[in-house]
């Protein structure tokens, strides 16, 4: 066993502050529950923006309603809170406006997926150049635990006492059917692994998915709770390739039982930003405004 050395926390502090990642938070303090799964989100947002060196002026969080979608005020980006579901569209008019800049739609799974569902197949298929980050915890947290388009069957909430009677979906499928050119999953309780795949997602040109697994604490004590998912999620098998897509829906498939986080799916194609120029260049028009590539500094 190897020697066990304590942690001082003014060298942790040194270390954080050294790191450069603060800049990427803002001075507004999260306002979630105590121990609920968003704060590992912000952390790895800000240390992959960092990592990246993304200029802080070059990046937009956009967010639809939820507790999720707070998420804006908390890093030092640009950042729109914009209406219930309503996130997607608004992404893609700041992506299509300037696309040189580094844009993250982010929203909960009742954001995403009841409300804001009808966006989710154009962005993943026309391959929007943006990352999307879906925070999953099988509920409404902001309205106080109603029962949510990914909750299991026969969850009780706070809401539902009855039980929950409906088949949850599965956004991973989904995102693979629809045709998005990148596609993961990632678990709040795991920092190191979250912070990992968001830098991943965006680096990626095109439309970027990360599926992430995030408690809430206050209104689910009894599904996706830190010592249920700690036991259920597992790596993605080693000899998987992100590069076969029916491997991929077939791991998606897996998932119904237990979370397997990782990439699943990759691939590299034109992107909307790629069509629109075509489309003016064929039409005669001026291109549009700096291309300077997502993950890049702009000169
Ligand atoms: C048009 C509209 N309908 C309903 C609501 C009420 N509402 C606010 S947030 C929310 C659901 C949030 O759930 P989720 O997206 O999963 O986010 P979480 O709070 O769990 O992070 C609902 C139904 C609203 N704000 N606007
Ligand atoms: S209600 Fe749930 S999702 Fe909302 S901040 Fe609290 S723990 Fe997080
Ligand atoms: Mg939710």
């Amino acid at each position: 066993m190897g020697e066990i050395r304590p942690v001082y926390l003014e060298d942790k502090l040194k270390e954080v502050e050294d790191s450069g990642r603060l800049d990427y938070r803002s001075k507004a303090l999260p306002t979630w529950c105590p121990g609920c799964g968003y704060f590992s989100i912000v952390e790895a947002v800000a240390t992959a923006l960092c990592e990246l060196g993304i200029p802080n002026e070059n990046a937009v969080m956009v967010s639809g309603i939820g507790c999720s979608s707070r998420f804006p005020f908390f890093i030092n980006t640009y950042g729109i809170h914009t209406l219930h579901g309503r996130a997607l569209p608004s992404a893609l008019g700041v992506k299509t406006a300037n696309p040189a800049l580094t844009v993250v739609a982010v929203g909960g799974d009742g954001d995403g997926f009841a409300i804001g569902g009808g966006h989710v197949p154009h962005a993943a298929r026309r391959n929007l150049d943006i990352t999307y980050l879906l925070f999953d915890n099988g509920i409404y947290g902001l309205t106080k635990g109603q029962t949510s388009p990914t909750s299991a069957i026969g969850f009780k909430t706070p809401t539902s006492p009855y039980a929950n009677p409906d088949r949850p979906l599965n956004p991973l499928l989904m995102l693979l059917s629809y045709g998005a050119s990148w596609v993961g999953q990632s678990y709040a309780g795991d920092p190191e692994h979250l912070r990992s795949m968001v830098r991943q997602a965006l680096e990626h040109r095109g439309f970027s998915y990360l599926h992430i697994l995030s408690p809430c604490v206050t209104f689910d004590k009894t599904h996706r709770t830190y010592v249920n998912l700690g036991m259920q999620v597992h790596p993605l098998p080693a000899t998987h390739d992100p590069a076969d897509k029916l491997a991929a829906m077939g791991e998606a498939m897996k998932n119904e039982q237990a979370p397997a986080v990782g990439l699943y799916y990759r691939e590299q194609r034109p992107t909307l930003d790629d069509a629109l120029d075509a489309l003016v260049e064929k039409a005669g028009g001026e291109k549009r405004g700096l291309r300077g590539g997502r993950g890049r500094k702009l000169r």
